[in-house]
């Protein structure tokens, strides 16, 4: 054997994955880490948090995934993706593509960490300094969310979601009394939530009135509906909307019928944001396609990892569709330092969501990522730069929790 193929072999050897395993722990909210540990003892952190289905995930990878694991080369990231994508019969949804999601950036972690270099670099490098984020400001009415707008420009945000309590609803989308936290999977079977979409209708545009009204027009305001509306009501607000210029209005309607949206775009010009609850490219491909939105926000973790998503933000880049990743606090502290560092590189990158994790999560999940003046940067550590202290998590058991459900005032079902 010749000493460059015993190098070869050498390095082959040291990147062997040796264990994989699901850390579940609940530090103010549930969370599922995957461990990868290679036999040199380099390791790389995925997450594979899915709120309210999260054992499902769990489950998947201890007893479908983790066994394939072993014995693979670590370095071999795309092979490892299309055989769990492309080697499953039966592919894709959520739970899947987020188990797949969590082996992908354990994997590109353990890479980083091998190379000594961080994800971004490893990417492509950096396009730029910092990563716009928007934050969530939200009131039981228009003057409590106005004053939480003003709360947020005043820590440096230049970006805020703004949503607000409807009159006769209760529980309202996105509204909540804790600053900087809107959690809403709160109990362990799904709280009961009302919806009307014509009161809804009639608040939201005095909402931005207000809003522009108070805090002028040069910061960016977004909203999201939450798939509450039928196309044709989505296509009413987007143009009721537009004199406020919004920086975009989420989920206006349901996506699973991707046509819905040429009846909003035949009527306003205010900027679309879907995807949220995408897992696949082939949930993005029409709606990219025909021009009919504007920012895709699937995120990392519940589309595959860094090698699908990557894939997504091409396909958007050829149709100026711009990035704008999920980021609520059901996505752990790994998966923000991994979306970080891809919004770091990512050519089409428009905005990211960022809402603040607990103390406690962030006492588990050690991170080099910070906040500066509405941007958020990523660190230089190797890797995505996100670890787990296991001996904490282990005090933090798994308390089941399920996102609410909606109905309509004379108890029709919904979408939540
Ligand atoms: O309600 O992630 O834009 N952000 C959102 C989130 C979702 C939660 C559901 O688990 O819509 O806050
Ligand atoms: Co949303």
């Amino acid at each position: 054997m010749s000493i460059a193929q015993s190098v070869l072999q050498g390095s082959v050897r040291d990147r062997q994955i040796v264990a994989a395993r699901v850390i579940v722990t609940s530090p103010g909210r549930n969370f599922v880490t995957l461990k990868v540990e290679t036999r040199s003892g380099v390791f790389g952190l995925g997450d594979a948090t899915l709120n309210g289905r999260e054992l499902a995930v769990a489950a998947y990878l201890e007893h479908h995934v983790i066994p394939n694991l072993i014995g693979r080369d670590a370095g071999c990231i795309e092979d490892t993706w299309q055989f769990l994508y492309r080697g499953a019969y039966w592919r894709r949804g959520p739970v899947t593509m987020t188990a797949i999601a969590a082996v992908d950036v354990a994997l590109w972690d353990i890479l980083g960490k091998m190379a000594g270099l961080p994800l971004y670099r490893l990417l492509g490098g950096r396009s730029r300094e910092g990563v716009l984020v928007y934050g969530h400001a939200s009131g039981r009415d228009i003057e409590e969310a106005s004053a939480e707008v003003a709360r947020f420009v005043s820590m440096g945000y230049r970006a805020v979601r703004a949503q607000c309590g409807v009159p006769g609803l209760k529980k309202p989308y996105g509204v909540t009394r804790e600053k900087n936290a809107y959690e809403p999977a709160e109990s362990e079977l799904p709280a009961e939530t009302l919806w009307s979409s014509p009161a809804y209708l009639e608040l939201v545009p005095k909402l931005f009135d207000r809003l522009r009204a108070d805090h002028g027009r040069s910061l960016e305001l977004l909203h999201d509906v939450h798939h509450r509306l039928a196309p044709i009501e989505a296509a009413r607000l987007a143009r009721d909307l537009e004199p406020y210029r919004l920086f975009w209005l989420e989920d206006a309607t349901p996506a699973d019928n991707p046509a819905g949206f040429e009846l909003i775009r035949r009527h306003a010009v205010t900027p679309l944001a879907v995807g949220e609850v995408f897992n696949s490219i082939f949930d993005c491909k029409g709606l990219i396609e025909r021009q009919l939105i504007d920012f895709i926000r699937t995120s990392i973790v519940h589309a595959g990892g860094v090698t699908h998503v990557r894939r997504i933000a091409d396909l958007a880049g050829l149709y100026q569709v711009r990035t704008g990743f999920h980021g609520a606090t059901d996505l752990s502290p790994v998966t923000m330092g991994a979306a970080l560092h891809f919004d770091t590189w990512v050519a089409n990158f428009g905005i990211q969501e960022y809402m603040h994790h607990t103390e406690q999560t962030l006492e588990v999940f050690p991170h080099d990522y910070t906040f500066r003046d509405g941007r958020l940067y990523c660190g230089e550590s190797p890797g995505h730069g996100v670890d787990i202290d296991e001996q904490l998590a282990q005090r933090y058991p798994y308390s089941p929790r399920q996102l609410p459900i909606a109905r309509l005032e004379d108890g029709t079902m919904w979408d939540w």
